[in-house]
């Protein structure tokens, strides 16, 4: 037991309760194996993990709005309008139940037996887990016309639970503030929270969400605020990924369905891309590796408008054999699925294994979708011409894919000319520079250690693959030189198309580009590549980007690298002692070209003095509507955006 807990604890009304104190301290011992990391995803998983207790007991049909706010100190509460966690005695505990449920791992549905907690799965730890991590966490219940609450810190409850007035509401809110000494990072991002709570509420229609942020305050003081509620469900979800992509038909196809207490719910629509864009939903929880439920999906997609257009002798004339895939792109689709008991697979364990699911995902969309197909031929047929241009387009592809990987296995002669490769062949010591421009690349080669630093330079702007049919992609140069250079193949065909990353020649590919409204650009056009065409890369965690500095502050011969404005005044302050901005000298990088190859060393490349940022998808479903927008054809979506998130933008004015 750690001293902290043994301080708290000897003193105290927690005293008592070894095995409670002992199954707190184990998760405070190895927080991550209950909430993944201890970095920005743990520390956002525990709101999520607050707000999965919410929404079951939304789906139990007891509550029906939620309010989440993060208050300016970094903590977080979750109120819900639910019946309120149980206060009586628990009796072999011999404490409140709502006690229990705070302090004891996986209490927290045992005491509702009539409903199945859909939420389980990969999270569900359970609220306790919460609360063991946090530095302090009240939680307060309105039910049966009174208002209790207990206080905590790290789980440990400083009193029993008392009653503290009236009240004629019900519900429960839980305000918790992550423990510091725990968590890596301790600010909470607005976006990524506010993106999963909009998420969730088109997974689970009829439930609202509101979102606020106390450290964003408007002139009156009010705290900025969304407010999620879909009506529409996965129609909705379909439409909004869409938002900026051209539809094939008027409406999303929607399906749902009950079977053997698995339910069931699939929209999807068709657009005018090339890209095959499947989300899955595991009891709210994203299964980014798919399972049955996608497999059961697929497989009646396929079959039905396989079965469909042969019926209707729409693929008499074919030359081209038709195959699974073809029937999916331009697809944007979920699949989402509640699963009393889900068994998670899979390296990240984001894939459902449940073998029943696949035949009732299949039973349910099969029907569904031929009942669909004879109401509305126009748009079945729409389809199945986009399907035989699919596969005729599937056949250049492969010819052209070909090409790239035939010349990748010739071997040394099959790198890239430009490729400046490093001397080490062990691939979990190597870095690849992507470098933008000829002349930053010369830096680069000569600022490198060569022995593990290997560079490629990309001349002006890449592809955008976003609008690029396949076989186009496959033809282009930087993008061929990127494949060749990295050592990874792609299945050629059939529908198992994943990546093949045994023979990755790097283990960190790092994305290199100016600091500038082009050079963001270009980081986003080379991102954009590998979240549609190697995505496993990115879910591996080998993709960075190099963050160059913004200026050079110097005097005499003392110098600093400053990163942000804030860091430039605070050097010019130093330096010159009166802060006045062109007393001193200050050199702005506007390209990575205006660094000699030493600073680019000392400042960018080198492992003891450089940052990095790794590049993760926190949401997929997010991560596909941000590409879509940036590099897409509307120009306003764009520009808000940008105007919104883009911090090159303000320092170009
Ligand atoms: C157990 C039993 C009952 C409700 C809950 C738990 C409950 C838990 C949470 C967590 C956040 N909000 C919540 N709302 C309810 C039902 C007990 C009864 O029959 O009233």
């Amino acid at each position: 037991m750690s001293d902290e807990i043994e301080q708290i604890t000897s003193n105290n009304y927690g005293a008592d309760n070894i095995t409670v104190l002992e199954g707190l301290e184990a998760v405070r011992m190895r927080p991550a194996m209950y909430i993944g990391d201890i970095n920005t995803r743990g520390l956002h998983h525990l709101v999520y993990e607050v707000v999965d207790n919410s929404i079951d007991e939304a789906l139990a049909g007891h509550c029906s709005n939620i309010f989440v706010k993060i208050h300016e100190d970094n903590s977080v509460s979750v109120e819900d309008d639910g019946r309120g966690i149980p206060v009586d005695m628990h009796k072999k505990e011999g404490r409140s139940a709502l006690e229990v449920v705070l302090t004891v791992l996986h209490a927290g549905g045992k005491f509702d037996k009539d409903t199945y907690k859909v939420s389980g799965g990969l999270h569900g730890v359970g609220v306790s887990c919460v609360n063991a991590l946090s530095s302090y966490l009240l939680v307060t219940v309105q039910r049966d016309g009174k208002k209790y609450q207990q206080e905590y810190s790290i789980g440990v409850p400083k009193y029993p639970v008392k009653e503290i007035g009236t009240s004629d509401k019900h519900g429960t809110t839980v305000h918790f503030k992550p423990d510091a000494t725990i968590f890596t990072v301790h600010e909470y991002n607005y976006d990524t929270l506010a993106a999963r709570m909009r998420e969730l509420s088109y997974l689970n229609r009829g439930i609202s969400i509101t979102i606020s942020d106390d450290r964003n305050k408007d002139e009156n003081g009010e705290p900025f605020t969304e407010h999620f509620l879909s009506e529409g469900g996965l129609s909705e979800f379909v439409q909004f990924l869409d938002k900026t992509r051209q539809p094939l038909i008027p409406d999303p196809i929607y399906m749902e369905g009950l079977r053997d207490n698995v339910v069931v719910e699939v929209a999807f629509q068709y657009n005018d891309s090339y890209i095959e864009n499947i989300h899955s939903y595991v009891n709210n929880i994203n299964t980014i590796e798919g399972g049955t439920h996608v497999v059961g999906f697929r497989r009646a997609l396929t079959r039905v408008f396989k079965g469909w257009a042969t019926k209707n002798d729409l693929f008499k004339n074919l030359k081209v054999e038709i195959s699974g895939e073809d029937f999916r792109e331009g697809i944007t689709c979920l699949v989402s699925v509640k699963v009393p008991e889900p068994s998670f697979e899979g390296q990240t364990k984001t894939k459902l294994g449940n073998s029943e699911v696949d035949a009732i995902v299949a039973g349910i969309v099969g029907e569904k979708l031929e009942y669909y197909l004879e109401e509305n031929p126009k748009e079945a047929k729409t389809i199945v011409n986009k399907v035989i241009l699919a596969a005729t387009a599937r056949m250049a592809a492969k010819k052209a894919r070909e090409l790239v990987q035939r010349k990748s296995v010739l071997g040394g002669a099959g790198l890239p000319g430009k490729l400046s490769d490093c001397a080490d062949k062990d691939p979990t010591v190597c870095e690849l520079f992507l470098v933008e421009g000829d002349s930053a690349g010369g830096t680069a080669k000569q600022g490198r250690n060569r022995a593990f630093q290997a560079i490629l330079p990309l001349r002006g702007k890449i592809l955008n693959v976003e609008k690029a049919m396949e076989h186009k992609i496959y033809e282009n140069e930087e993008i061929k030189n990127i494949f060749t250079a990295l050592g990874v193949t792609k299945g050629v065909e059939g529908d198992d198309k994943a990546l093949n990353i045994s023979k990755l020649r790097y283990h960190k590919i790092v994305i290199m580009c100016d600091a500038d409204v082009d050079g963001s650009h270009i980081t986003t056009l080379i991102l954009t590549f590998f979240f549609r065409h190697m995505k496993e890369m990115i879910e591996n965690g080998y993709i960075y980007i190099a963050s160059p500095p913004l200026y050079l502050v110097k005097k005499g011969n003392k110098q600093h690298y400053a990163w942000n404005d804030e860091e430039r005044k605070k050097f010019i302050k130093e330096l010159a002692g009166d802060g006045k901005e062109d007393s001193v000298h200050t050199q702005r990088y506007k390209g990575l070209g205006e660094m000699n190859a030493e600073q680019l060393w000392e400042t960018t490349l080198n492992p003891d003095t450089r940052t990095f940022r790794q590049i993760t998808i926190d949401n997929a479903a997010e991560a596909d509507h941000v590409f879509s927008m940036l590099m897409g054809d509307e120009v306003p979506p764009r520009r808000e955006f940008i105007e919104a998130h883009a911090k090159y933008a303000k320092i170009d004015v």
